[in-house]
């Protein structure tokens, strides 16, 4: 058994100097390599007067203009793509489910880099060549699945590819293979551990010993229930598909913050509504560029997440600034049982059915640790009044017409004319009671 809990010590334990000064190279030959490779990238350099020979300090990034989701998807789908296809390996989308997916391409070195940010944030859980790994994220065009499986693969652990969902063979496998690494999503551990307490299994005599989970946000309260109920050490990773997938940054069994993996994704926090860095240890929106990826460098990406940085030795001995878990999003995304939702894609999808009025309200809950999504609209005078019958008819209909539009199960509830609030300024439509803050 190795016993490597620092995976990379050369990288995550570097002199602050000493980083810097690897990262502005990084940054120099990155920006000069997006820019000569990647139309958009010309295109949106030369309209904000910016040279790659600009970058002369690390300060100097704030000269570069950012990149957002929607110039990803309008490049849909090989636009952002730096190299020929014959050098692309794999590629991912986000999970956005109407509209452009935004497609990222992974060249041999970017798998090659995938595999070792994953590995530093798994052996951050204490993973060895030892372990069983059961990897409950799903695999496919999400990043989860095959993100943790190349970084466990790098550690040489034993992988067990289950991927998300068959809940009672999660637990089988938990219980007879002797699993002691869990990685999914925080909302599933507790649908298992419920699953668990129905089929008589006893958690507390199993060897599981850590958790890698992310991908959706939670809260330390959240923790100690996981803590509680799956008797493990429940540890919080953070990515997004357009930067590499999970793997940006990972908590230590310090559980003080992510260490971000900054010799090769480098972050700023800027306020979103100035769009200028806020200071140290301030909450605004994580913006991150990309500093070794070849299939598709991201420059000044908006996450939209909103965090904080923390710099100093963290116990653990790494070097590598910290982010606060996250508590929010600077824009409405809302992420559903693991799938991107936007309100406006309710809307849209509300308003085009004849007989309803533009009021609606959307109620998230997490009644069974599983995400509902509930959708309160009103209806027309008329309507209201219809007989029972068409009521439920009309339920329905709204019902899959909004599904079908989203992707996933909503419940509607038909309220009565003007019965929701109405607002003076903007107004609230979406009410997440998942309890996240
Ligand atoms: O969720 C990548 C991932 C997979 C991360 C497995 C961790 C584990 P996307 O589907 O592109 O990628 O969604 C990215 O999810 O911008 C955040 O809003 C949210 N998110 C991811 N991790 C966390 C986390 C994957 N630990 C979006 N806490 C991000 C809070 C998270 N939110």
């Amino acid at each position: 058994m190795t016993d490597k809990l620092i995976w990379n010590p050369k990288a995550e334990c570097m002199l602050l100097k000493e980083r810097e000064r690897l990262q502005l190279d990084r940054l120099q030959h990155i920006v000069k390599y997006a820019y000569e490779n990647i139309a958009y990238y010309k295109k949106s350099f030369d309209a904000a007067g910016v040279k790659p020979s600009d970058i002369k300090s690390l300060k100097d990034i704030v000269k570069l203009p950012f990149t957002s989701k929607e110039d990803l998807r309008s490049a849909y789908p090989f636009g952002m793509f730096a190299v020929p296809h014959e050098e692309i390996l794999e590629i991912h989308t986000s999970s956005g489910t109407t509209g452009r997916p935004v497609v990222v391409g992974y060249t041999a070195g970017d798998l090659e880099l995938w595999g070792e940010v994953m590995a530093r944030a798994l052996s951050m859980a204490g993973t060895t060549k030892a372990d069983w790994v059961q990897n409950a994220y799903g695999y496919g065009l999400f990043t989860g699945g095959l993100g943790v499986h190349y970084g466990a693969r790098k550690i040489g652990a034993n992988i067990v590819p289950i991927s998300a969902g068959n809940t009672k063979r999660q637990l089988e496998i938990i219980k007879d293979f002797g699993t002691t690494i869990l990685t999914c999503t925080p909302s599933y551990t507790l649908y298992l551990a419920e699953v668990a307490g129905e089929e008589g299994i006893d958690l507390k005599k199993c060897k599981l010993r850590a958790g890698v989970f992310g991908a959706e946000m939670w809260t330390e309260k959240m923790r100690e229930e996981i803590e509680k109920r799956l008797h493990l050490s429940a540890l919080n990773i953070y990515g997004l598909t357009e930067i590499i997938g999970p793997g940006v940054s990972q908590e230590c069994m310090e559980k003080a913050g992510l260490h971000l993996q900054e010799d090769h994704f480098f972050p700023e926090v800027i306020s979103p509504d100035s769009l200028v860095p806020v200071e140290e240890a301030h909450k605004g929106e994580l913006v991150l560029t990309t500093l070794t990826r070849e299939g598709t460098p991201m420059i000044r990406f908006r996450t939209k997440d909103i965090t904080a940085l923390n710099h100093g030795i963290c116990k653990c001995g790494r070097t590598t600034v910290k982010m606060d878990r996250i508590t929010g999003r600077s824009d409405d995304m809302m992420k559903i049982r693991g799938v991107i939702v936007f309100p406006s894609q309710i809307e849209k999808a509300l308003l085009e059915i004849p007989g309803i009025e533009p009021h609606y309200k959307i109620i998230i809950t997490r009644p069974h640790q599983l995400d509902e999504l509930e959708v309160q609209v009103e209806t027309s005078k008329k309507m209201f009044s219809d007989e029972i019958r068409h009521i439920e008819e009309m339920k329905n209909n709204i019902e899959s017409h909004v599904e079908r539009a989203i992707g996933i199960r909503i419940k509607v509830a038909l309220v009565e004319p003007k019965s929701i609030q109405r607002s003076e300024g903007k107004a609230r439509r979406v009410f997440d009671m998942r309890n996240m803050k």
